[in-house]
Order: structure tokens, then sequence, then C-alpha cells
């Protein structure tokens, strides 16, 4: 099977989800803002970047629908597909020779002479890489990391990355600085969903995010050996950056926009130097519409609700789904479904789900016959289940995460919300009964709906 970017691409064409821009588009600003007016649309792939010979193309996983048909999945399948990933990975398999290193330039490398890097927004200092996933390995156990951060381009061989204290790479960072040494990283830019999905789990330290793109491939994920570093991207995406990250030289990175689709300043990022580009022939960019926008949203939500859906399974099984909603960007705000939920469970579930999720500042708990992608279902739910006097728990001061866009003194108020049913209120008679027809006539006419 194909592990590719562009096999991806190949299907969205043929079912018209690919929508090829003509007119040239310059990467500075007008590239984004098409995508950004567009960022509910089918992908947008950009022939004519001007100043570059190479297309770009973004939007390609802005719906939950595309991110499972990506991975061969109904929408419905998705979240379940994930946690089975998580549990049983499949390790990746280093082969020879791969088309990412089809044309390879070492030694001096100019960025923004060779790759067509998206300038996003007008308060960023500078262009910045948002599709690129980057590998390292942990210098003390040698064990591989694989996420994203994006890397803004300073000039020549120089990227920026911001990268969030907690997240692993900054640990190996850490880590490597103890050492007296730089970290090695390899950023590659053009990845199968699979990838990008698996880059977004939040698993432990040492757990090889590649193994989770195995089990969402259902096979090893091919991988060649990078010419100037100690590491092994996927042999099928379109572009490799290799090269070092600084862990004692840092700039200040100035405005950032996040996923709450508002700027952020987070101080110092760290600088790196690529060493070696290696490309396709014929590479196409991947670039990701940062900020709030649906795929940077989804493809950490959709990742986010699977590793807590897991873990609070581990606890509490009759959790069956958690899902990291759109509004909340694909971080801040969840729905969580129960399955006969006893007395009490709500708010456990919303205590160990913001426990898990630092991020997580809203959680609404409702029972699994309320579909969570269905906000009218939602609200039915709070209209008819949810008593607020009871039923809602309010964590003021609770630490807050450091994207979280209300943040006073590291901080911020919680809310959590139980709208389920109680057992005895359900009795037959009792006033939460559902209205509906006799059972055995619903599901003869359900059965037979289609001959009415
Ligand atoms: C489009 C996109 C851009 C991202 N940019 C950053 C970033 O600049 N800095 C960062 O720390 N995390 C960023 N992330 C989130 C991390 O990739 C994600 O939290 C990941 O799980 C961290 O993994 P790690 O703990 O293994 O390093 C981004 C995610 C996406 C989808
Ligand atoms: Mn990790």
């Amino acid at each position: 099977m194909e592990q590719s970017l562009r096999s991806t691409l190949r299907d969205w064409e043929r079912i018209g989800d690919l929508h090829f821009v003509d007119r040239p588009v310059d990467p500075r600003y007008e590239l984004g803002a098409v995508l950004s007016l567009r960022k509910h649309g089918p992908a947008q792939f950009f022939r004519q970047v001007k100043g570059y010979d190479m297309p770009v193309v973004g939007n390609v996983l802005n719906t939950r629908e595309k991110i499972a048909r990506g991975l061969g999945l109904e929408s419905s399948e998705l979240q379940r597909a994930c946690i089975a990933a998580l549990g049983h990975g499949i390790e990746p398999a280093v082969v020879t020779e791969g088309p990412v290193q089809e044309a390879v330039r070492q030694g001096q490398v100019d960025i923004p002479a060779l790759l067509p890097v998206p300038t996003w927004f007008e308060r960023e200092r500078g262009p910045y890489i948002t599709a690129g996933v980057i590998v390292a390995k942990d210098p003390e156990s040698g064990k591989r990391n694989v996420s994203i951060a994006r890397l803004r381009v300073e000039g020549g061989n120089r990227v920026l990355a911001g990268i969030a204290p907690n997240h692993h790479l900054s640990e190996l960072l850490r880590r490597a600085q103890a050492r007296g040494h730089h970290l090695e990283i390899a950023v590659a830019i053009g990845n199968h969903p699979a990838v990008l999905i698996a880059s977004q789990m939040y698993v432990e330290l040492g757990h090889d995010e590649y193994q989770v793109a195995g089990a969402l491939l259902a096979e090893p994920l091919r991988l060649v050996r990078c010419r100037t570093v100690d590491l092994e991207v996927p042999a099928e995406a379109e572009i490799v950056l290799e090269g070092t990250l600084d862990p004692n030289e840092t700039l200040e990175e100035g405005p950032v926009s996040e996923f709450p689709g508002l700027y952020v300043n987070y101080g110092p990022g760290h600088m790196g130097r690529v060493s070696a580009i290696t490309r396709r022939q014929d590479a196409v960019f991947q670039a990701i519409l940062p900020g709030y926008a649906p795929e940077h949203c989804l493809l950490g939500g959709v990742a986010i609700g699977a590793t807590t859906c897991r873990a609070l399974r581990h606890l509490m099984p009759n959790v069956e789904r958690v899902l990291i909603t759109d509004g909340g960007m694909g971080r801040l705000h969840a729905i969580i479904t129960l399955h006969n939920p006893q007395s009490g469970q709500g708010k456990r579930a919303i205590t160990l789900a913001m426990g898990q999720v630092n991020l997580l500042k809203l959680v609404i708990v409702v029972d699994d016959d309320i579909d969570p992608e269905d906000w009218t279902q939602v609200e039915w739910a709070l209209a008819t289940r949810m008593r607020s006097e009871r039923d809602i728990v309010i964590i003021p001061g609770a630490s807050a995460d450091r994207c979280e866009p209300l943040e006073e003194n590291q901080t911020v108020t919680k809310v959590g919300i139980v709208a389920t049913t109680r057992p005895r209120d359900v009795e037959p008679g009792g006033r939460f009964e559902l209205a509906r027809a006799p059972h055995d006539v619903l599901e003869r006419v359900r059965r037979e709906l289609d001959t009415y």
C-alpha cells in the first residue's frame, strides 16, 4: 500500500475533493488567505507559487470524514481505530531507498530559495513550516520521538522552533543540553495522514509514534536513513530537512498564531540549522493552515480524543467516546459519552479527563444515546437531563496550559457539566421515559423503513 501524501491527493482528486488553483499565488499572505477563506472546502493545490517551481497543497485533512477516509475508514470508526493503534503498534521497517531521497542537497542550503514556505499572518515575523513532522532520538535511551512543531525560516539554513516545554521534543532537547551537544532532527514535510495523526498522539515518552502510524496503516511504515544525521524518515514523504536544534541558542519568537485564532507570545524559541535537504524530484510542499483552522485543530483533536478515551476506559470501562470539539479548537472542550452511567460517574469522568489533558477547560458528559458530534442533541441533553445546582462543577484556579486564552497567573477556571439520566429516572411511566411507539412496532418499521 502506498504511504504517501500524493496517494491521498489522488484519492481526493478522484472524488472531487481536490481543487487546483492555476492563478499564480504569492506565498506571502495570499496563499494563506485562500486557505483560510476555503478552510471548509476541498483541498487546495497551488500549481503556481510565485518565485518557486514547487507546488503547495493545503486543507488536505480539514474534516473528520477526510481524516477517516485517508486512513481507509468511515468517520464513525475513526476513534475506535485510533485506540486500537495505540494498543498494538507496528514496528516501522527501514528500507534501502525511497522517493524522498531522489534529489539530495548537502552543505550550504538556502531554505527560502528552495522551499515555498508561506508567511501566514500579519504579526508573525517570518514564514513558517507548519506541516513538518520532526523526528528525533532520546539522547539517553536512543528511543524515537515524532511530533510537529512549527519552524520559522530565519534565512539561509537557519530555523526557529517554538516547542512547548511539556512536549517530548522539549525534553529531548533538555537531555541533549545536559550532555553538552545539539539534538539531531529530521523534518519530514508532505506525509500520509497516518503519519500526521500519529505525530499528534499523546503517548508516553519513549513510545515511538511511527509504531502508531504503522498500526493505522496496518503495515510497517517504511523508513529510509537520513544522509547527515542518525535518524530515519518516512521513505515516501515529499521533502526532508536534516539538521540539529541548539539547546543553548535561543531567540525571542515574538507573536505566533495559536489554535484559538489569537496571537501568543511564548518568549524564546530554539535555533536550528539544516545540513541537508532531500526531496522527491517533483516534490509537493504541504502546508497546514495554522491557528483556528479546521486542519490544525482536527489533527490534534482526533488524536487527543482517542488518547483520552483510551486512558479513561482503563478506569471507567463504560466510557464510549471522547469528542474534542471543533468550537473548542480541538483542544479545550470535550464531550464524553457514557454507557449506562451510574451515580457519580459523570463527575468522575470530568475530573479524570481534566487530569489527563491539562488543556481541557469545559467537559460535558452525556449518555451514549447522544451523538456528541451533533450539538443539537447535546443541547437537548443539557435541557432535559442537567440540573444546574447539582450537575455543574466549577474548579477555579486550576493550572492553565500555556495556550489557554483566558490564562491569569497561569491558572484558569474549569467547568464540568453532567447531563446524563439517572437509572431510576427512566423507569417505565416515569417522568424521564422517552416518548415513543411500542418497541416491537418501532423496530419493525425501522427494519422495513425503505418500503414505506
Ligand atoms: C499544525 C500543527 C502545528 C503545531 N505546532 C506546534 C508548535 O509549534 N509547537 C509545539 O510545541 N507543538 C505544536 N503542535 C502540537 C504537537 O505536535 C503535539 O502536541 C504533539 O503531540 C507533541 O508530541 P511530543 O510530546 O511527542 O513532542 C502542532 C500541531 C499541529 C497539528
Ligand atoms: Mn512523543
